[in-house]
């Protein structure tokens, strides 16, 4: 088989560069280990930036999350036991819409079924080859066959344990990475939200985010041990101590119903640098990742893929390599941008082993600043609304 861009992980990086391909008529292939179902059932990201909403409009995918997504105007933070509100709208005229990735990965499936572009799923043992040179070529296992798909680029949009990143030789890449000593728990919930806008919370007992999906879905979120198990955590326990982070009258109105899904997600922030090697350009997770706590990751696959496939439409349209010479730079810049935020909102609300007295008084001492000065908030609402690509 050949195509012109063959794309590693169908997530919604590879899922968003495919679409955005197609419509300029780039022929490609995708790639994925898993079945469509398994990519389905990871209950991930509910945030996405307008700059993600605007590119899901132009690859064509947004119709049905106009219709069912929650544009929401600012998110509260709570902090010594008060809830406080950031105006998103207010303080940056942009606003967020509320659409889980279960849903985006669905619209681009069938998206994908429409436009008639092969997927192989269950795709088996990919490797990929000679990106170093001008015929890069993959080889993979289908059914118990070998096959073999030649290319001109490779996208590696394969995640944080994919197969690309892993193939670029070491003295290539440079690694910055941060790991942090605690995990989410996470459980979604077919009952009411117990807040119209979610909140982030700060608690001596730890963090807590309440998310949703829809009006009548939640997704909750409490700071955990990396070693907690989630099969020790019954639905009665997470509520119980998720009430205990909640602010008093929210506690009192929390609706709790039995659980779709539960687990743990640790917490890391990395990034590769450069993301190009060759013909191998890596977007996505497989390039960086950000703590969840900012609501970046998915937005920030989303800007990395709108920039590859600039570049790539350059190269055939245009026959200049410029985009795809600059990807990496300009794809860094926002990620490293990103990644300071994420960065900087979970030291702010978790509770970390070295936290002590001294770090409780400087995050309640920020908090306090954050609500007392606009341009502080500003700051915050800039940054969660999303920068420009
Ligand atoms: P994905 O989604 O990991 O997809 C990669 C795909 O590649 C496949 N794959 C392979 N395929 C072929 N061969 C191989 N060798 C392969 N190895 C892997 C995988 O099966 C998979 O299908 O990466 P992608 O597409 O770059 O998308 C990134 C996002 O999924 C991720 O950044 C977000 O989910 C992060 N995230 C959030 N992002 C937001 O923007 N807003 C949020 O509110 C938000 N909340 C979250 C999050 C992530 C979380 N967890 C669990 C990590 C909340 C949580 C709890
Ligand atoms: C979610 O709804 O899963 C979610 C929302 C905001 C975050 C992280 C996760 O910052």
């Amino acid at each position: 088989m050949r195509t012109q861009v063959a794309i590693i992980g169908a997530g919604p990086s590879g899922l968003i560069l495919g679409a955005l391909l197609h419509k300029a008529g780039i022929d490609n292939v995708i790639l994925e280990q898993r079945s469509g179902d398994y990519v389905l059932s990871r209950i991930r990201a509910g945030v996405l930036e307008q700059v993600c909403v605007d590119l899901l409009d132009e690859a064509g995918v947004g119709e049905r999350m106009h219709k069912e997504g929650l544009p929401h105007d600012g998110f509260d933070m709570v902090f010594a036991g008060e809830r406080r509100r950031i105006d998103l709208f207010g303080l940056t005229g942009k606003r967020v819409m509320v659409y889980g990735q279960t849903e985006v990965t669905r619209d681009l499936m069938d998206h994908r079924a429409t436009i008639g572009r092969p997927t192989v799923y269950e795709a088996e043992n990919v490797r990929i080859h000679d990106f170093d040179g001008d015929k890069p070529w993959v080889t993979y296992t289908h059914a118990g066959r070998e096959e073999r798909l030649d290319c001109d680029f490779i996208a590696g949009c394969d995640g944080f344990h994919g197969v690309c990143r892993a193939s670029v030789p070491a003295r290539a890449i440079t690694h910055h990475e941060k790991v942090y000593p605690f995990g989410w728990l996470g459980l979604l919930a077919d009952v009411p939200p117990v807040h119209h806008e979610l909140i982030y919370g700060h608690t001596e007992r730890g963090f807590m985010l309440a998310s949703m999906r829809s009006h009548t879905r939640v997704r909750y979120y409490i700071q955990c041990g990396l070693h907690e198990k989630v099969e020790d955590w019954s639905d009665e326990a997470f509520y119980d101590e998720f009430r205990r982070r909640l602010p008093a009258e929210d506690a009192a109105r929390l609706i709790t119903g039995p659980s779709i899904e539960k687990s743990i997600a640790p917490l890391r922030s990395f990034v590769g640098e450069p993301l190009r090697f060759g013909r191998l350009f890596l977007a996505g997770d497989a390039g960086h990742i950000v703590p969840p706590t900012g609501a970046k990751g998915l937005n920030l696959a989303a800007s990395d893929v709108a920039l590859l496939a600039r570049g790539l439409v350059e190269h055939y349209a245009e026959r200049s390599s410029a985009g795809l010479d600059d990807y990496s730079r300009r794809a860094l810049a926002r990620i490293w941008k990103a990644e300071r935020f994420s960065w900087w909102f979970t030291q702010l609300m978790h509770l970390f082993p070295e936290t002590g007295s001294f770090g409780l008084k400087m995050q309640m001492a920020e908090l306090d600043y954050l609500f007392s000065s606009e341009s502080a908030q500003r700051v915050v609402a800039e940054n969660y609304v999303g920068l420009p690509i």
